[in-house]
């Protein structure tokens, strides 16, 4: 027994000389640290995602922040974007910009700068488009994209339409979007992604009895199941579960949440 306890702790001994360099070398790695200095910084810029219940993918899918030194003055500045009340609640939000004050904090110039966002907003991107030395803000939005032109005086213009970069015509749900000179002729492109159609086309209603609720459900990437069990959940909340009572066109399901009974469903 003393020989079989005194090979264990010499393997133990062998196997703790192996793992301690890594852990000194974990514990070396980890030094960094960071601390949360929102508040102190003076960054009072909150997201509403916009939801009203469960939300629906499009409220799943922001925000974006992008960061860039606006003014020229050397100090990066930040720009956070945010969504909006899609059902008349009469809640206001706003993207916000905040000015970089050089000692830590940031004062919120969304008013002075006008650069609140025009839609429900998703992503953001600046880039020099027009090459007059002060970068320019591109925010993609549920709907209509808004660019706005930095005037270089602190205060941008909305120059969306004369820029052609609406982007309704390659559909609603534009997730994000990145500036890249692309045929190198010094002039910044832009590209624009674009997620699943998402319009007043494709919205559906979940009837159940009395009960009906509108969804927003997309016709591009999505199952017909999927937006089943989009309707059931919006209806009965998580733990439903659906199944077929008649095909598919008739679009008639019986759903049910855990433990209680099935009802009927009709899917229009
Ligand atoms: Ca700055
Ligand atoms: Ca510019
Ligand atoms: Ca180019």
């Amino acid at each position: 027994m003393k020989a079989i306890r005194r090979i264990v702790a010499a393997c133990l001994a062998a196997s703790l000389a192996c793992v301690a360099p890594s852990l000194a070398q974990v514990q070396t790695q980890s030094q960094v640290r960071f601390t949360d200095v929102t508040d102190k910084a003076g960054i009072k810029f909150k997201h509403f995602k916009g939801n009203k219940g469960m939300s629906i993918n499009l409220e799943e899918f922001g925000p974006g922040v992008c960061v860039a030194d606006f003014d020229g003055d050397g100090w990066t500045d930040i720009y956070f974007v945010n969504s909006r009340d899609r059902y008349g609640r009469g809640i206001n939000v706003r993207n916000a910009l905040y000015h970089n004050n050089r000692d830590g904090t940031f004062t919120d110039v969304t008013d002075k700068a006008g650069v609140p966002g025009t839609g429900f907003g998703l992503g953001c991107v600046w880039g020099d488009y027009d090459n007059d030395g002060f970068p320019d803000l591109f925010v993609t939005q549920f709907g209509k994209n808004v660019l706005y032109h930095n005037n270089g005086d602190g205060t941008f213009t909305d120059v969306t339409d004369k820029a052609g970069v609406g982007g309704l015509e390659t559909g609603m749900f534009h997730a994000g979007a990145t500036f890249v000179d692309y045929d190198r002729d010094g002039k910044l492109d832009l590209y624009v992604g674009t997620y699943v159609s998402m319009n007043n086309d494709s919205q559906r209603y979940c009837k159940i009895g009395a009960m009906t609720r509108l969804i927003l459900t997309t016709t591009v990437g999505r199952t017909f199941l999927l937006q089943i069990m989009e309707c059931a959940r919006f209806c009965f909340g998580i733990n439903t579960t659906a199944r077929l009572k008649t095909p598919p066109e008739l679009r008639e399901w019986l759903i049910r949440r855990r433990g209680s009974r099935w009802r009927r469903c009709v899917f229009r």
